[in-house]
């Protein structure tokens, strides 16, 4: 009987080995590398559009894989040109901008920042790591922010004519005001990149705030338009780039020959340029939020975010 009890306690030892066995083969089987694959994995987002109507991509936290993306780049020996403006007080933005750049903007790959400003003994010296590098431009002094705004896009139509063409692979052009508190890395990439404003992501095109003015280059009609894109971030190849900078120009010529300025200045030119000329990469409001203090919804992480500032303070017009 002791024996018979014994042989049931062995069995049953056996069985608790080959059970458990199994679920760790079964479990190793659904994660592991050799029994996965793309279309059975957990990339994805289903809460929002990860994809455009024109099949580009709408890069959120979830939609990629940083480690592959990033061995994919990284055996291109790219580089990426990186533009910024900070005339008048907007050189207070400038320590901020540059050191939080430092820790999360297309860290372990080249970038070369332009920065131009009307005072160059106020940039700050921020220590930059390898392969990281910082021209300073001058200009002259501007009187309307609106002007300081409008005028980077001949600025960079001019820098990539004149500058880059061996320089840079891509370029991104961001506002100062601004700082990185997350990843943005090549994910970001692509042949002509708009960022989705983030006061407009979760609204009806209605409320969209393009030029309805048919006298404006700008002019978009009622009903038309796919997202609202930000002025304050947009990049690309430096070929797609320079022709989105040169149309943007030309428009805002015809505009001051025609005595009208965009509503949104040349944010407005750029959702006019995005409609007839659709991006080939979409980034989510991760990369460039309202203010980090604010509550975000389907915005997971902020990677990227307009400081809070006084515009009455820092501009030198109102
Ligand atoms: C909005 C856009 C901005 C631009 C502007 C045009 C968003 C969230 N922001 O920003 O990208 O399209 O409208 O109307 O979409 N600057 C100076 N000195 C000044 C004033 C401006 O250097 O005195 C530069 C600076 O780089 C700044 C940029 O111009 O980041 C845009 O000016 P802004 O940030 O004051 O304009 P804002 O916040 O209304």
């Amino acid at each position: 009987m002791t024996m018979r009890l014994r042989q049931i306690f062995y069995v049953f030892l056996l069985g608790m080995f080959v059970g458990l066995s199994l679920s760790g083969l079964i479990y190793w089987g659904f994660t592991s590398i050799w029994f996965g694959n793309h279309l059975t994995g957990n990339l994805g987002r289903t809460d929002v559009a990860s994809v455009t109507p024109w099949l580009a991509p709408i890069v959120w936290e979830g939609t990629f894989d940083s480690r592959v993306i990033d061995s994919i780049y990284k055996q291109q020996n790219i580089t990426i040109a990186t533009t910024v403006f900070a005339l008048g007080k907007y050189t207070r933005f400038l320590k901020d901008f540059l050191e939080s750049a430092e820790e999360h903007y297309f860290v372990g790959f080249r970038v070369h920042f332009y920065l131009f400003t009307d005072q160059p003994e106020e940039v700050p010296n921020v220590k930059l790591g390898q392969e990281r590098y910082l021209t300073v431009k001058t200009l002259p002094s501007m009187n309307r922010w609106q002007d300081i705004s409008m005028s980077r896009m001949e600025i960079l139509e001019k820098l990539i004519e004149n500058e880059l063409a061996s320089e840079a692979d891509y370029i991104f052009c961001l506002d100062v005001d601004t700082k990185f508190y997350g990843r943005w890395g090549v994910e970001s990439l692509g042949r002509l990149v708009g960022v989705i404003h983030p006061w407009f992501f979760n609204v009806p095109r209605f409320l969209f705030t393009y030029e309805h003015r048919p006298k404006s280059q700008a002019y978009i009609p009622a009903g038309k338009g796919d997202f609202y894109y930000t002025g304050a971030a947009f990049g690309g190849s430096l070929k797609d780039v320079h022709n989105l900078t040169k149309t943007c120009r030309e428009q805002m010529n015809i505009d001051t020959a025609n005595s009208i300025e965009a509503l949104w200045h040349e944010e407005s030119h750029l959702n006019k340029y995005f409609l007839y000329n659709k991006p080939s990469k979409l980034l989510s409001p991760e990369y460039l939020w309202r203010d980090i203090s604010m509550s975000s919804g389907s915005v997971k992480i902020i990677r990227f975010s307009h400081v809070a500032k006084n515009n009455a303070e820092v501009r030198p017009n109102l």
